[in-house]
């Protein structure tokens, strides 16, 4: 009898547990497009793209190998719908002995894994995704002897953990983080390179048909979609990354500019989360960029942190936290999503420019998430789980342990400083600084209450008034919080009624 081999859509590795001791001649790899899982939240229509054709690609190449793939299509008039009810029929079909599958990336999936046993009568035997660096049960332990999570320490050990940039037990360069070299805005004349895209086969061309019938309404553009959709694309993709844009990576990491949805940036984060490249080669791979001196330690340190700092950190925290976790929300924020999320509708070019760049790609950077559409939403005091829903439908990215953590913890603070020290706020002059945005706006940045004042800079001081209760004894917040308490009671209600009067006219 079988094994039967359960690959969900974000374990496109050939390494993934799962597969680990695989027997071609006995075992069956299943593989399902499932409609609980392209709904779950209304994706954008190149997300689906993405995850549809990487699936298939990947089917495909495990049966070139010589693997027995049973794959079930979104459209197969028998399919359930859902995750379950797909390995119940794949049970009937191939009467298997036990089914082996991976940890999900999601607690949704992993409470559904755990009733598949009782379900399908089945033993089910789920194994560790070893593709991350710290396993969960190793973020458990770190995190039992602290009293606060900084990522800054996590990533210490998962420096020395891994040897990445490391010298003897020294960080190379004498430091351990190089950000101070990395805010610049990008300087006029300066072009970004034009980066690797890789346009549809024949088999993506057929997702995108069957995501433009069956998805028509879902948000985002179906036109010019270039994200790869196999390991041999995504290694084209983290070499033009290497070769184009990690030199300057570090430098303009936190720049933003209009019509350059991509600037230095990697792109790698999809076919990271996907498994169609490994989180250690893409950092073995930057390493050696920089001690062949093609790219600066500022650079390279600041990318692999990201990854063995920042993606793992925030894996940690979802899996230590979940489920309680989505459910919390500190500041008590209690605003609907505005529509121009959607539409792109709104005055306010920065926000326009960055729900543009996400319609057109999928994709938006760090600083946009955080310090544009994130920052709105703290500001404005948006539902948590409302901007969460968005954040994991718009992007190509977007898997729950992910995102959650980035919209819950670092953008919104819902969480009430878990994961971030303090609530990532700002007024307009931040985004003037780190974008050309201002320039075509209707707002003026530089002023402050009015009808043509930047709504970011009366939204800032209004949060802090209004939330003044929880957050006045952050120590980090100290400063603004001294400018306020020279204000008269006067002009703090001024300020809290003009957000409040904006806010009300958004919708
Ligand atoms: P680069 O800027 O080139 O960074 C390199 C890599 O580092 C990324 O590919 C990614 O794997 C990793 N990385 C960087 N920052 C983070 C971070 N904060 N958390 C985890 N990994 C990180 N990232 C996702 O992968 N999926 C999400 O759903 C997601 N949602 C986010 C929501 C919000 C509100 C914010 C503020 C950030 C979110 N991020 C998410 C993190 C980050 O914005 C994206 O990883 C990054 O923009 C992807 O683009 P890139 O591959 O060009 O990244
Ligand atoms: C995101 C996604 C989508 C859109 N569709 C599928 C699918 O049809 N079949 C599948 O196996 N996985 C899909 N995924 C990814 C899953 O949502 C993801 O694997 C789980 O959420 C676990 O992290
Ligand atoms: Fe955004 Fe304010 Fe600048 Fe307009 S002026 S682009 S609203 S920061």
């Amino acid at each position: 009898m079988p094994t039967l081999r359960f690959i969900l859509g974000d374990q496109l590795s050939r390494s993934v547990s799962a597969l680990a001791g695989i027997d071609p001649a006995r075992d069956v790899v299943l593989m399902v497009e499932v409609a609980e899982e392209t709904s779950y939240v209304p994706h954008h229509k190149q997300k689906i793209v993405l995850v549809l054709s990487a699936m298939r690609h990947f089917a495909a190449e495990l049966r070139a190998e010589g693997l027995r793939v049973d794959y079930v299509h979104l459209e197969d008039p028998a399919n359930t719908g859902s995750f379950g009810g797909e390995l119940a029929r794949a049970v009937a079909r191939h009467r298997p002995e036990r089914i082996v599958t991976t940890e999900p990336g999601e607690w949704r999936v992993w409470e559904a894994m755990g009733r598949w046993e009782a379900e399908t009568g089945v033993p089910v035997t789920i194994r560790p995704d070893d593709r991350f660096l710290c396993p969960r049960a190793d973020f458990v332990r770190w995190a039992a002897d602290r009293r606060s999570l900084r990522m800054e320490f996590f990533y210490r050990e998962m420096r020395r953990r891994t040897g990445f940039l490391m010298e003897g037990d020294r960080p190379a360069g004498g430091q351990w983080n190089f950000d101070a070299d990395n805010r610049k805005a990008i300087p006029r004349g300066l072009q970004p390179p034009v980066r690797r895209r890789f346009p549809p086969d024949l088999s993506t061309g057929e997702v995108i048909d069957l995501v433009g019938r069956r998805f028509a309404g879902n948000f985002g553009d179906l036109e010019g979609f270039g994200w790869p959709v196999t390991r041999d694309q995504a290694l084209v993709s983290l070499e033009d990354f290497i070769v184009e844009a990690l030199p300057r990576f570090g430098e303009y990491q936190d720049a933003m500019k209009s019509g350059e949805a991509f600037l230095f940036h990697s792109l790698l984060a999809a076919a990271l989360n996907l498994g169609l490249l490994t989180a250690r080669e893409v950092c073995l791979r930057a390493e050696e960029a920089w001690r062949d001196g093609h790219a600066p330690l500022n650079a390279v340190e600041g990318f692999i942190r990201q990854i063995i700092g920042w993606r793992e950190y925030v894996r940690g925290i979802y899996w230590l936290r979940m489920p309680g976790y989505a459910q919390t929300n500190a500041l008590s924020a209690d605003r609907p999503l505005p529509r121009f999320y959607w539409s792109g509708n709104t005055a306010m070019n920065c926000l326009a420019e960055v729900v543009r760049q996400t319609r057109m790609h999928a994709y938006s950077h760090h600083i946009q998430r955080l310090m544009v559409t994130g920052n709105f939403a703290l500001l404005a005091g948006i539902r948590p789980a409302e901007i969460e829903a968005w954040y994991l439908a718009v992007y190509a990215d977007a898997f729950d342990w992910v995102e959650l953590p980035n919209t819950h913890g670092m953008a919104v603070f819902a969480d009430g400083g878990l994961l971030a020290s303090k609530p990532y706020a700002a007024g307009g002059a931040y985004i003037d600084r780190m974008s050309d945005f201002c320039g075509g706006c209707a707002y003026d940045v530089k002023v402050k209450t009015g009808p043509s004042a930047c709504p970011f800079n009366y939204l800032y001081w209004a949060f802090l008034i209004r939330n003044e209760a929880e957050l006045k004894g952050n120590v980090r917040l100290a400063m603004p919080y001294r400018t306020l308490a020279a204000w008269s009671e006067e002009r703090r209600r001024a300020s809290v009624e003009e957000a409040e009067a904006f806010l009300d006219r958004l919708d």
